[in-house]
């Protein structure tokens, strides 16, 4: 198997310090390891099919990469559909083409989608039985979860939901990786994650059903509230490790985020810091192929986890189905960031089986054929397929999953309807710390306004 490993490679050669205590040569250090390795693997490779330009990404003139992005946009294949806001678009199936074509880097994997366990030169786990078991509970209760909500979407007991179906491995394996110390900062997809911080999981329906802001104590789990705002947490999380380094705290601090945030320049500045000040940050980074209906490779010529390598940190592609290789790279990313090696990004190879939330139609951009090839790579069947292969779990081991599945919709569905609706004037609170005129003014119109309908009421009488 052919690897693109450059995490590994620089962890071996990137000297350990802290912000502040190396010099030129230290950093120096850092940036050739992850130069080195980078390029090294991008050497090896094959440009990618179709889409990338035949010349590394850089060296080839504005004028030269244009024409050929505009000619590879023209080069898919298959028969028309309808684009979401009704254009004609034709179907992409992932793999084919761009960052992400089928002869373009390997992923590091530990378990294949059949469930054999494999090995790989860089990375592994070492897990008992009991927490093999472990993670395949955690990945069929998020994903039960995951069903409840969207359920109750249609049903009408919240606004909006995003579902994470399908990124179960990437969430449970990047979550179990870390330790209670460490600090998460979100997306809005992030439902497995949480499940690994222990964030009671019916907290996290009140911002979709509209009664809170968030709906837990970022602190009392290290897991930031959720973010809408596109790419805006990773800049959080890389001030935060920053803060983390100057406490002189050995935690990592993990950002996750997807593959249309990462064009954000939000993005692209927390990468930049995070490189400069060798801050303790793992960027995580969800590819689930899709920003709502634009795919990958409209994000990015290179595949992602290539661009560290122009910041001067490692990156490392991960399958991101698998959820042994996802805890065994995020484990390692954590421990390097702890241990004063600074950042790391990892891009998880997954997908988004479900829609991007309840309010999109994914049929009118993408082909059932692209998920059918997806669902063969499930995540949780490719565990269980690997622990009753090898005899770990037994039909009694995965009736009890299933109950306790049923227990948690129960539970879910109970907490929705009972969960009480926000004082009208709450909008006003945790807006300032210490209040302010303007805010006052709104919140003296906004009663006013709500005494007005009183007013008509008793008027009508
Ligand atoms: C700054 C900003 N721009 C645009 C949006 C609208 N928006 C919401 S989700 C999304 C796509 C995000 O795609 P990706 O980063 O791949 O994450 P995914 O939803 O696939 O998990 C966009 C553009 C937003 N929320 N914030
Ligand atoms: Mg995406």
């Amino acid at each position: 198997m052919t690897v693109e490993s450059t995490a590994a490679r620089s962890a071996s050669t990137a000297p350990t310090r802290r912000s502040g205590t190396g010099g030129k040569g230290a950093t120096k250090g850092t940036g050739q390891g992850a130069a080195k390795g980078a390029g090294k693997g991008a050497g090896k490779k094959a440009a990618p099919a179709e889409a990338a330009p035949a010349e590394p990404a850089g060296t080839g003139s504005p004028a030269t990469t244009s024409r050929k992005a505009a000619k590879s946009s023209t080069r898919t294949t298959g028969t028309t559909t309808r684009g979401a806001r009704g254009q004609a678009r034709k179907p992409r199936r992932s793999g084919q083409g761009g960052p992400d074509a089928a002869d373009g880097p390997q992923l590091v994997q530990l378990l294949t989608p059949e469930g054999e366990r494999v090995q790989h030169p860089d990375y592994d786990v070492d897990l008992t039985p009991e927490q093999l078991r472990g993670l395949y509970r955690d990945m069929v209760l998020t994903r039960r979860f995951d069903a409840e909500a969207t359920a109750l979407q249609r049903q009408g007991e919240l606004g909006l939901w995003a579902s994470l179906l399908g990124q179960e491995a990437a969430q449970i394996g990047s979550g179990r990786a870390l330790r209670p110390d460490d600090y998460v900062f979100p997306t809005y997809r992030e439902h497995g994650v949480a499940w690994t911080r222990d964030v009671d999981p019916t907290l996290l329906l009140g911002m979709f059903r509209g009664v809170n802001n968030g709906g837990w104590d970022p602190n009392s789990n290290n897991f930031h509230l959720y973010t809408i705002v596109i790419g805006s947490q990773v800049l959080h999380a890389t001030g935060y490790a920053m803060g983390v380094q100057k406490d002189g705290a050995d935690s990592a601090v993990i950002a996750y985020f997807g593959d249309g945030a990462s064009s954000q320049g939000d993005v692209a500045e927390a990468f930049t810091f995070a490189a400069v000040y060798n801050a303790p940050v793992v960027f995580f980074c969800q590819n689930n192929q899709w920003a709502i209906s634009e795919p990958t490779e409209r994000q990015s010529r290179v595949p992602i986890y290539q661009r560290a390598q122009g910041f001067g940190f490692p990156g490392v592609r991960v399958d991101g189905n698998d959820v042994l290789a996802c805890l065994a790279v995020t484990r390692a990313a954590a421990e390097r960031a702890r241990s004063g090696e600074g950042p790391m990004l990892i891009e998880a190879f997954t997908y988004r089986m479900g829609a991007h939330t309840t309010s999109d139609d994914p049929t009118r951009y993408r082909s059932d054929e692209e998920r059918a090839e997806w669902e063969a790579k499930d995540p949780i069947k490719r565990l269980r397929s690997y622990l009753e292969r090898e005899k770990l779990a037994d039909a009694d081991y995965f009736a009890a999953i299933e109950g306790e599945s049923d227990e948690m919709g129960v539970r879910v569905r109970e907490a929705i309807r009972t969960m009480p609706d926000p004082d009208s004037m709450a909008i006003f609170e945790n807006v300032y710390a210490d209040g302010h005129a303007l805010v006052d003014e709104e919140r003296a119109q906004y009663a006013g306004y709500l005494a007005s309908f009183a007013d008509s009421s008793e008027e009508g009488r």
